[in-house]
C-alpha cells in the first residue's frame, strides 16, 4: 500500500516535470509525454503483481497462454489441445489419454475462444473453458493448478467455432457447429447440400465440480453456426448463435455464403430445452464420443467413451429456436452487461445491428414473423431491433463492454477499435489498432460486471511493429488504457500462436485460490514412491518399471543395472519436493518421447525401450540447486537375452 502511494507520487511529479518541459502539449497524449506515461503504466515494480490475469487463445498453437495484465508479461503457457514436450503433455503415460479421440490420438488443435466460468454472470476463477475447432471438444483447465483436468468431445458437430460461452451460473458451456454435415454421418452428395446437411446445436451440462457431460444437441438447418453468447440478467435462459451461410452452399462461400442481405442470428431457449427433455420430446441417437479427466490426486488422467446424444428438432418443439435476420453474414454476437441488448457484427455491412430482447419477446408473444426455414420462426426485423451504430468503421467482428455502459467494437478492415455508447449508439471515440485486429478484451467485458480500465486487441497482422524474424512474424497485442474518455494506446506486445478470443479477471480472484504444491501424503498415483526407502525396480516379463524419487540433488536410485535391450521400460518418478516451485525435470538419453517436469509432490511416468546395450545417463533438466548439475545417474542396458539380475543403488557403488 505504502509502496503503491510512494509510486503514484513519484508518477505525479515525474508528470509535472515533463507537462512543464512540454509546454504546448497540454493533452499529453503525443510525443515523448505519452511515451512516458505508457511505459509508466504498464510497469509493475519488484514486489508487486500485475493487477489481472489474461487469458489468451493461441488459435493454431492449441494452447493457452497467460498474461499479466498491465504489463504484458507472459506467465505460463497451459497445455491443452496440443502436445507440449516441456511439460510432457501429451507424452507422459500420465496426460497421453487426454487426448484421445474417437479419431484415436490427436496430439494438435485450434483453440480459439477461452470463457471463464461464472456465478450469477460475474467470473468466478474457478475454470477456464475453450473450444477445440478443428476436432470439436471443449476443455477445462483448473484455475487452482492452471492445468487441463478435462475434455469432452462433441459428436454430431464439425468444426466447433461457436464455443465454448457458458450461461452466466456456468450451468451448460455450448458448442455449435461451424460445418453442417450429413447427421447422423452418411454420404450424401455436396449437390444434395440443402436440407439434408445438418448442424448441430450442443449443451454440455458443467455440475458443481466442474466435470462436463452433453445434456442434448439440437438439429439445426444446414447453416454455419459462426460464434455465440449467453444471455445474463433478464435474457438468462437463452443462447445466440450467429449464423451465416443460409444460402446453404457447399463450395466457393465466399462468394455463394454473401449473397443474402440478411442472415441470422439463432435465439435459442436453453431453459425451454431443458423442459423438453424433462417431457421427454427427445429422441436418442446412437453416436460415439470421449471425456478425457485428469484426476489431480491420482496425477492421471482415464478415458470414458459414450455412445449416445439426446437430440431436440424445432420442428416438434415449439418456442425452442426463433431466428432475428441481422445483416449479412455476422461474426460476433455479444450481449451487453444488463442483458437486454444482443450486438450482432456483421462483418461485410457498413453498420452494426443491435436486437432488443424485451421487444424479442414481444415479437414472439404478438407473433411477429415474417418467414419460416425449416419449421423456425424468423421474427420480423423491425420488430426486435434496438437501435443501429452508424460507425463509418468496416468489417465490424467482436464487442465487448466497460463498467461504464460503453461499447468497444473491433473492424478488421479498417483496423481500429470504435467505442460507442450503448443506448443511444453514438461513435465515441476511435482507435487505430497496428494491424488488423481481430478478438478484443475488457477484464469482465463479456460478463454483467465489467473490470473495465483495459482493452486488450488481438491483432492478425504484425508486419514491422518488432524486429524482423525471418517470414514468420509474431501475431500481437495491444494494450489501451480506457480509463478515459479516449482510449490510449499503452502497450504491445507478441503472442503465442494467434489469440482468437481472451478472458481478464482481476488478479485477487485467483491469487489466494493457486496451488502451490501437492502434498505427497495426498499422492494417490498407482507407482507414486512416497519416501527414499521404498525406492525399486520390478520386471514382470518385459515389462520393467522403475521407482524413482527426486530431492535436491539427486535422484534415488542413480545407478540401475539388468534392464535389457528391448525392454519395456515405465520410470515412475515422484518429486519429493515440499516446497513452492521446486520441479525436476527428467530427461533420458535418446528416449523417444520428452523429458519429465514433475511438480512437488506430483508422480510422472516416462515410457523407453532401450534399443542398444551400454550405459545410458539420464539427468535432471531442470535448474534445481547450487548442485544440479549433480544430478544424474546411470543405466546399465545388457544384452536381450542375458541373464542379469534388476540392481539399483544410490550412494553405493556395490
Ligand atoms: Cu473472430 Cu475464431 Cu472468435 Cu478469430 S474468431 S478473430
Ligand atoms: Cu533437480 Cu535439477
Amino acid at each position: 500500500m505504502k509502496l503503491q502511494l510512494l509510486r503514484k507520487m513519484i508518477i505525479f511529479s515525474f508528470s509535472i516535470i515533463l507537462i512543464t518541459s512540454c509546454a504546448g502539449d497540454k493533452n499529453g497524449s503525443k510525443g515523448p509525454l505519452g511515451s512516458a506515461g505508457a511505459a509508466q503504466k504498464v510497469y509493475v515494480a519488484p514486489g508487486e503483481y500485475d493487477e489481472f490475469y489474461a487469458f489468451l487463445s493461441g488459435g493454431f498453437s492449441g494452447q493457452v497462454s497467460v498474461y499479466g495484465l498491465p504489463s504484458g508479461r507472459l506467465l505460463k503457457v497451459i497445455p491443452v489441445f496440443s502436445v507440449d514436450a516441456e511439460k510432457a503433455y501429451g507424452f507422459n503415460e500420465e496426460t497421453k489419454p487426454m487426448l484421445e479421440t474417437t479419431h484415436g490420438f490427436v496430439p494438435w488443435d485450434d483453440a480459439h475462444h477461452p470463457q471463464l466460468s461464472q456465478t450469477d454472470g460475474i467470473p468466478d476463477g474457478r475454470w477456464l473453458f475453450i473450444n477445440g475447432n478443428n476436432t470439436p471438444r471443449i476443455a477445462r483447465i483448473d484455475l487452482t493448478t492452471f492445468e487441463t483436468v478435462e475434455i469432452i468431445e462433441i459428436p454430431n458437430s464439425s468444426g466447433n467455432h461457436s464455443s465454448p460461452f457458458t450461461t452466466q451460473n456456468t450451468d451448460y458451456v455450448v458448442a455449435g457447429t461451424r460445418f453442417s454435415v450429413p447427421i447422423p454421418q452418411q454420404v450424401v452428395a455436396m449437390t444434395d447440400y440443402v436440407g439434408k446437411y445438418k448442424g448441430a446445436l450442443s449443451y454440455i451440462k458443467v455440475d458443481k465440480d466442474g466435470r462436463m457431460n452433453i445434456a442434448f444437441q439440437i438439429l439445426m438447418p444446414g447453416f454455419d453456426y459462426d460464434l455465440a453468447h449467453s444471455g445474463k440478467g433478464p435474457s438468462d435462459g437463452w443462447t445466440f448463435f450467429t449464423c451465416y451461410n443460409t444460402e446453404e452452399s457447399s463450395t466457393l462461400l465466399e462468394v455463394n455464403a454473401s449473397k443474402n442481405d440478411k442472415d441470422y442470428i439463432a435465439a435459442v431457449n436453453w431453459k425451454l430445452a431443458e423442459q423438453y427433455i424433462a417431457d421427454g420430446k427427445f429422441e436418442e441417437m446412437n453416436t460415439k464420443y470421449l471425456r478425457n479427466f485428469y484426476d489431480d490426486k491420482t496425477h492421471s488422467a482415464t478415458t470414458e467413451k459414450f455412445e449416445k446424444v439426446k437430440i431436440l428438432r424445432p420442428e416438434n418443439c415449439p418456442g425452442l429456436v426463433y431466428f432475428l435476420p441481422t445483416p449479412k453474414s455476422p461474426h460476433g454476437v455479444d450481449v451487453d452487461p444488463s442483458g437486454e441488448y444482443i450486438v450482432a457484427a456483421g462483418k461485410l455491412a457498413a453498420e452494426m445491428t443491435v436486437h432488443s430482447f424485451t421487444k424479442m419477446l414481444a415479437a414472439i408473444k404478438e407473433e411477429k414473423f415474417e418467414d419460416e426455414k425449416y419449421g423456425i420462426s424468423v421474427l420480423n426485423m423491425d420488430a426486435t431491433l434496438a437501435g443501429v451504430v452508424k460507425s463509418t468503421g468496416l468489417g465490424p467482428l467482436h464487442t465487448e463492454f466497460d463498467a461504464d455502459g460503453n461499447a468497444y467494437t473491433s473492424f478488421f478492415i479498417t483496423s481500429e477499435i470504435i467505442k460507442w455508447k450503448v443506448g443511444t449508439w453514438e461513435v465515441l471515440d476511435r482507435a487505430p489498432c497496428y494491424y488488423s485486429i481481430g478478438h478484443l478484451m475488457i477484464p469482465g467485458g463479456d460478463s454483467r460486471k465489467p473490470w473495465g480500465k483495459y482493452v486488450l486487441a488481438m491483432d492478425k497482422i504484425t508486419k514491422d511493429r518488432y524486429l524482423p524474424t525471418g517470414p514468420e512474424v509474431n501475431q500481437s497485442a495491444q494494450l489501451f488504457d480506457i480509463s478515459g474518455d479516449k482510449m490510449e494506446l499503452i502497450l504491445d506486445f507478441p503472442t503465442v500462436g494467434e489469440p482468437h478470443y481472451a478472458q481478464g479477471i482481476a488478479a485477487d480472484v485467483l491469487i489466494s485460490k493457486s496451488k502451490q504444491i501437492y502434498k505427497i501424503e495426498e499422492n494417490q498415483h498407482p507407482y507414486a514412491t512416497k519416501s527414499e526407502n521404498d525406492v525399486k525396480v520390478v520386471r514382470d516379463g518385459n515389462v520393467v518399471r522403475v521407482f524413482l524419487t527426486t530431492i535436491r540433488s539427486h535422484f534415488a536410485p542413480d545407478n540401475i543395472s539388468g534392464i535389457r535391450v528391448g525392454d519395456d521400460v515405465y520410470f515412475h518418478v515422484t518429486n519429493l519436493e515440499q516446497d513452492y516451485d521446486v520441479p525436476h525435470g527428467f530427461a533420458v538419453m535418446g528416449a523417444l518421447n520428452s523429458e519429465l517436469l514433475i511438480m512437488p509432490g506430483q508422480t510422472e511416468t516416462l515410457y523407453w525401450k532401450p534399443q542398444y546395450q551400454g550405459i545410458v545417463p539420464f539427468y535432471c533438466s531442470d535448474f534445481c540447486s547450487a548442485l544440479h548439475q549433480e544430478m544424474q545417474g546411470y543405466i546399465m542396458v545388457s544384452p536381450k537375452d542375458s541373464k542379469t539380475e534388476l540392481k539399483w543403488s544410490v550412494g553405493t557403488s556395490e
